[in-house]
């Protein structure tokens, strides 16, 4: 499996023209506000805060470009991640929500380096509808995607597989994968990486 061997912040973006040139494989994360992107985000890469965090929905308000550099054996290799703004915030004006709403789809359907998505819910919840269009969307578009619910640790290891099932199934998960994660306990750390794997290397 690939091993992480450093991470840096590239840079902030509003519009595609402000996106960095890299052309490495890109990965990002999408999901409600507050569902644990960020977290993630810092869990997977090992790093306390590179991506910012908060109790607050509404945290990260731009496009944020993350550069990996990992290891499969002894080859070196880069990839980048996308660390995106929440959907469904009610507390933010409509005029804000419409920005980020722009923003998203600015980036999902310009960024061709974008090979993979992270689509992020919360264990504890039912399929949401606005994560059904997401998923909707991206299969649309033809971007590979995998649904990782958040917060394991919320709940007893022995009602998550009833959870990722009901999920599966509200969610209308077909080919995608669906896996537990935990930033709290660092659960579900290898299987993110073997999805990246199949497809960086
Ligand atoms: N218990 C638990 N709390 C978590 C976990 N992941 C994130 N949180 C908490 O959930 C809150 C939101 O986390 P963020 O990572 O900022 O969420 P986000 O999806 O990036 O939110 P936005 O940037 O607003 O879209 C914070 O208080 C985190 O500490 C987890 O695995 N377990
Ligand atoms: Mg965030």
């Amino acid at each position: 499996m690939i091993r992480i061997v450093k991470s840096e912040f590239l840079s902030s973006a509003v519009t595609a023209e402000q996106y960095p040139a890299s052309s490495f494989t890109e990965f990002a994360f999408v999901g409600r506000s507050n569902v644990g992107k960020s977290s993630l985000l810092n869990t997977l890469l090992n790093r306390k805060s590179l991506a910012k965090v908060s109790g607050q929905p509404g945290k990260t308000r731009l496009v944020n470009f993350f550069q990996v550099q990992f290891k499969s054996g002894e080859e070196d290799g880069y990839f980048s991640l996308v660390d995106l703004p929440g959907y469904g915030f009610a507390k933010v004006s409509k005029t804000e929500r419409d920005k980020w709403k722009v923003m998203i789809n600015e980036y999902f359907s310009s960024r061709l380096q974008l090979q993979g998505v992270f689509v992020l819910v919360d264990i504890r919840h039912k399929a949401d509808p606005k994560d059904i269009d997401v998923i909707r969307m991206l299969a649309e578009t033809g971007k590979t995607c995998c649904v990782i619910a958040t917060k394991s640790d919320k709940i007893p290891l022995s009602k998550q597989a009833a959870s990722l099932n009901g999920l599966k199934i509200g969610l209308g998960l077909r080919t995608e994968e669906i896996f537990a994660f935990s930033s709290l306990k660092k659960k579900g750390i290898p299987e993110i990486l073997k999805w990246i794997e199949k497809i960086v290397i």
